[in-house]
Order: C-alpha cells, then structure tokens, then sequence
C-alpha cells in the first residue's frame, strides 16, 4: 500500500497544550507522525510518495474563506500584536449564552469576528486544546495535500492507500477549528471523492473521539453517510457531540451513525461495533470508504479509556477491506507514541490481507511496553 508523507507537519511544532487551564506537555507532537513513518519504512511493504499541491478550492469546499483566512494569518496577527506568547490560544470564545435573548440575526449582526489575535481564536476555534505556532499553518495545508494526494491514489486505481496526516482534522467543522485538528483532512477527501465520482462515499470513523467536526460538514446531506465509534461524550472529549441519537437532518437524516462505546470497552465490545458501522456503510451505494484512523483506542493510550491491543488493528483492517470497497485512510489520532508505528502497521497490512509480525527492531510487545 502506497503511504503519502509530507515533513511539512514538523514546522507544527507542539511541546505544550492547555488543559483545563493548565499547561501541560503536548500530546499531539511531530514525533507521532515520525514514529509511524519510521515502522513504516522499516516494514518495506509501504512505498512512499510526496503529496501534490491541490491548491485552496478543495478546502473551501468544506471550510469557511474566513477560517482558512484567520488559520493562514493568526501567527503573524500574534508578531504583529507583539504578544510574547509560546502558542495563540483562544482568550474568550463565543458561548451562545452571551447572546441569549438577541435574534440569530442580530447576533451574526453584532458578534462579528473580533480583530485581536486573541479574539478571533475564541471567534474561530473551539478550544484551548489546539494550539497555534508558526508552521501551524503549512502543515495543515500540507496535510490535506497529503489527503488528496491519498484520494488520487485511490481513484487512479489503487485499491487503498494511506495518508499520514498531521495534524489531524475530523475535530475541524465547516467554520471551526479545534481538538488538535485544523482543516478537516477526511471531510475535505469525502468532499473531493464525490465531486470526481458522482457516487455516494461513506466516512468510518474510528479514532476514540467523536469527529463533531465531519458530523458537522455532512449533517445534512444525502451523498455523505459517517459512521462513528467513539467515547461516550458523557465521559469525554468534545462532550457536546457524538451521542446515539445524532441521525442527521434533512436530506441527511439517517445517515449520521454514531457508536458511542463505554469506558473500558475492549476488543470484542470494539469489533461488535465495527460489525454494525461496516453494516451501515455497505447498507448504502458507493465504491470508496474514507477511513478516519486513530489509534487513541488503545489501551495505554494517555487520554483514551478503550482497552485495544495491537492485534485488533490487524482484524478492523481486514473487516473494513473485506468490505470490498477501496479505502482511503487517513490519520487521526493515537497519542501513545511507542506503539503508534506497530499499531499502524498492523492496521494496514490487515487491509491488505498480511499478516502481522512485529518488528523486531520494534522492540515492545503488543501493549507496547518498550522492553528494555
Ligand atoms: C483529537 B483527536 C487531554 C485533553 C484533550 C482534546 C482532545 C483532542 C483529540 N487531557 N482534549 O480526536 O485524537
Ligand atoms: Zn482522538
């Protein structure tokens, strides 16, 4: 399987996020993308290409002009401002309740995009978990290259290929950024995949957090179906979005599935849920599955509860190319580093019908305990 790589993430240069107010080491860092590159190159089943410039339109297919504006000019608005400041992040967001009382028409009236820095991150964003550096920009411009160069793949012919995006971007909605995600690389490939084809294309997404971001941009069409497995928003991350009962409006009512699974949930409750999402999907017409890829299931991930092993990687691989649909995957998530690469690689070999053998240079076992 070809894998699509750009070292433009690595001006995204993240050491610390905010949490709850306080800082704390970043999770979502270069060294994630560079641990999947390494175990993927060591394998030497996966060819490398560099993405292609897909330019702006593909973006604003699915974004805001004002947020690709606000993302390209933020870090030079912080110079600009003379804020001495590691990261933007945001100083006030929006909350609804600020406008309680006022019409939505004089609310987009008066509560226009704010002209500090500061501002305009709480304008545009959805929270403190994204911050926003100098390169921000051009690796998240590059990741979606990478994403589109994937769906070239795949539409040339390949029966799957993988993009190794980062940042992520199913957090990203049509008019927000957010959760370490910037433009919505999977919502933005879905978008580029109808527009070629004609047919209906289907999102499965399986990072350990809700995609509110793809939900958002697909809520109320016809010719997008999302299928998410994901944390109970009860218990996590984004908390306002991804409950059962999310079925889409419109032309899109019933096609939202969201898959909400409790704390704890282990391989078997896992690959139940992938049955029912794989069911959803091959319910409807289409060739293509744009697959949202996150590792953040895992067992020893730091911010997920699920307990995956690598082995059920191998197996949701398989299951989802067994579909017999072509699959465009794209990274999302996974924050424990050490087994990142061996996760992805038992992912993708399982889609290409190989089978799993650890690296030995790898050197950790399946819960990826290094081993010394
Ligand atoms: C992005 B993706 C950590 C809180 C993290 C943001 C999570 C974003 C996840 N203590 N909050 O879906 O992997
Ligand atoms: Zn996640």
């Amino acid at each position: 399987m070809q894998v699509v790589y750009s070292p433009a993430h690595l001006g995204h240069d993240i050491t610390v996020e905010t949490f709850m107010g306080m800082p704390i080491p970043a999770n979502e860092v270069a060294e994630r993308a560079e641990k999947i590159r390494w175990a993927l190159e060591a394998d030497g089943g996966f060819p490398f290409a560099a993405p292609t410039d897909h330019g702006e339109a593909p973006i604003t297919a699915v974004h805001d002009p004002g947020l690709v504006r606000f993302l390209e000019v933020a870090w030079s608005e912080v110079r600009r401002q003379g804020l001495v400041r590691p990261f933007l992040s945001a100083d006030t967001y929006p909350n609804r309740q600020m406008f309680e009382g006022m019409t939505p028409e004089a609310v987009s009236r008066l509560a226009r995009e704010p002209e500090q820095a500061a501002g305009r991150a709480g304008f545009w964003g959805l929270d403190t978990a994204a911050p926003l550096v100098a390169g921000t920009y051009s690796a998240a411009r590059a990741a979606v290259d990478v994403a589109l160069t994937t769906v070239d793949l795949v539409l040339g012919g390949a029966t799957s290929a993988y993009g190794l995006c980062r940042p992520p971007g199913h957090h990203a909605a049509r008019s927000m950024y957010g959760g370490y995600c910037f433009f919505n690389n999977a919502a933005i490939a879905a978008e580029a995949i109808v527009r070629a084809t004609g047919e209906r294309v289907a999102i499965l997404d399986v990072d350990y957090h809700h995609g509110n971001g793809t939900q958002q941009i697909f809520w109320n069409r016809g010719d997008v179906r999302y299928v998410s497995i994901h944390a109970d928003p009860d218990r996590a991350y984004p908390y306002f979005l991804g409950r059962a009962d999310e079925v889409g409006e419109g032309a899109g009512a019933g096609e939202n599935l969201n898959l909400p699974l409790r704390g704890g949930a282990a391989n078997d409750d896992y690959l139940a849920a992938v049955d029912t999402a794989l069911e959803a999907i091959l319910a409807v017409t289409g060739s293509v599955i744009v697959v949202s890829l996150g590792f953040d299931t895992y067992g020893l991930d730091p911010i997920g509860d699920f307990a995956l092993t690598t082995d059920v990687y191998h197996e949701v691989g398989r299951r989802v190319a067994a579909t017999g649909r072509r699959l465009v995957v794209l990274q999302e998530g996974g924050y424990h580093r050490p087994s990142l690469g061996e996760n992805a690689r038992a992912w993708l070999r399982g889609a290409e019908g190989r089978a799993f053998d650890p690296l030995p240079a790898a050197g950790f076992g399946d819960h990826g305990v290094v081993a010394g």
